[in-house]
């Protein structure tokens, strides 16, 4: 599939920071280490319904990864995937009573716009699950072949117990695993599973739904975790610095999607860290297609709301943090914007140089973008109230705020 298009990312002067950021699997911060090339696996939407500040605010995360990365002159090598089969989409589908394929592709194309308008950067390699699908059914074959997947009436599962490092993603006891994997596409109480976690890796083609030839699998379609694994193995490879994605992945997906890698290449992680993003909610419930209760970029865009203030109303918040969005998250943010372009929009004010490493400590601080807010907060408040002769300053600072936040003032 076809990503979106790039804003450019202005260089800076000087040596951007290593990044530091909380890993998931060990509880703790790590310091990252890429070599020239950073790679991210980042999950991506299933495209049944149009993007909501949940999924901006999830992707909004990662883009600031890559942000630091490229300020340290290094290149990032991104992978998202679009899960453009699975149970939900086909579902809404018939709800609605419309073909799945277009549901996909309409959605698909309004996500590419709304990240377009957020200027996240695009990923290298954009790959649907349906595209994905011959090079998931040799793995599903070799997990098989090596008896960690087994047979139940035509669908093939993962053992969750040929993996002797399970559950050293989430940490989870049993019953919360039971719970959440009920709530989360699992179907722990199907008879007849090994264990009542056991995921599914292929599905065998069912009367309505599409399929497809799975060899020796017999016809039918992808499990979801096998997905991103087959998908992250052949564009990234094992060890790749970051998988990402809402908290909401971290159990079943995150923690089935290193299963089957550490089965299938005998290694653990397959990222160096799992890096998961907080819930945006409304009304005091998670924002969700499912539940309905959902703002989106979209309607915001067409409302007249600047993307960039909408990128600011998600950079106000701590990427783990879980938060509520509200018309006043949008009011400050739109405020906040007004502020910084009157203040980048005379020919001088007080140098900027500071506020450069201000907003790279910040954000190699496990991405604290509301201290990089903070930061260009005072410098414009700086210049409002003082000013300052430093010719460079406003483009500095404008170059800054682009390049490390992603909004083009
Ligand atoms: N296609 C799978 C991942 S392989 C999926 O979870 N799709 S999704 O459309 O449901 O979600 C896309 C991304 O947005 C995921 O990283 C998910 O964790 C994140 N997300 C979904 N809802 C929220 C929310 N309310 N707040 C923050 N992030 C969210
Ligand atoms: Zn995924």
């Amino acid at each position: 599939m076809h990503a979106w298009p790039a804003s450019e990312v202005p260089a800076l002067t000087g040596q951007g920071r290593d990044l530091r950021i909380h890993d998931t699997a060990t509880g703790a911060l790590v310091t990252l280490d890429p070599g020239p090339v950073a790679r991210i696996y980042v999950c991506g939407i299933t495209p049944y319904d149009a993007t909501h500040m949940g999924h901006a605010a999830t992707y909004n995360a990662f883009d600031l990864v890559q942000r630091v990365w490229l300020d340290t002159k290094r290149q990032v090598h991104y992978v998202q995937n679009v899960t453009d089969v699975d149970d939900p989409l086909l579902e809404r589908a018939v709800r609605d009573g419309i073909d799945w394929v277009g549901l996909a592709e309409k959605e698909t194309a309004l996500f590419r716009e709304d990240m377009t308008a957020l200027r996240m950067l695009p990923p290298k390699h954009y790959i649907g699950a349906v595209e994905a699908i011959p090079g998931i059914v040799p793995l599903v074959e070799r997990l098989r072949d090596a008896g960690a997947a087994y047979e139940l009436e035509g669908d093939v599962y993962f053992s969750v117990e040929a993996d002797p490092n399970f559950g050293k993603v989430s940490h989870l006891d049993a019953a919360a695993m039971r719970l959440l994997s009920a709530e989360r596409g699992g179907d722990p109480d199907r008879a007849g599973k090994k264990n009542p976690l056991d995921p599914m890796l292929w599905m065998a083609a069912r009367e309505g739904e599409p399929s497809w030839d799975g060899g020796s699998l017999g016809r039918g379609r992808p499990g979801w975790h096998i997905e991103c694994v087959a998908i992250a193995l052949d564009h990234l490879g094992m060890g790749f610095d970051v998988q990402g994605g809402g908290s909401d992945l971290v159990f079943p997906h995150h923690e089935m999607g290193a299963s089957h890698a550490q089965v299938l290449t005998g290694e653990f992680p397959m990222a160096k860290a799992y890096v998961h993003a907080g819930m945006v909610a409304l009304d005091g419930e998670k924002m969700s297609k499912s539940k309905g209760n959902l703002v989106f970029v979209s309607a915001l865009r067409r409302a007249g709301v600047d993307p960039a203030a909408i990128r600011l109303a998600l950079l106000a918040h701590h990427y783990r943090d879980n938060w509520e969005w509200t018309d006043q998250v949008l009011a400050d943010a739109v405020a906040r914007l007004g502020r910084w372009r009157a203040a980048v929009s005379r020919p001088d004010g007080p140098s900027a140089d500071a506020l450069v490493e201000e907003l790279r400590e910040a954000l190699a601080n496990d991405l604290d973008a509301p201290a990089a807010l903070a930061a260009v907060d005072r410098w414009a408040a700086l210049q409002t109230e003082r000013g300052g002769t430093d010719e460079g300053a406003p483009g500095v600072a404008s170059r800054a705020v682009d390049a490390l936040l992603g909004v083009a003032l």
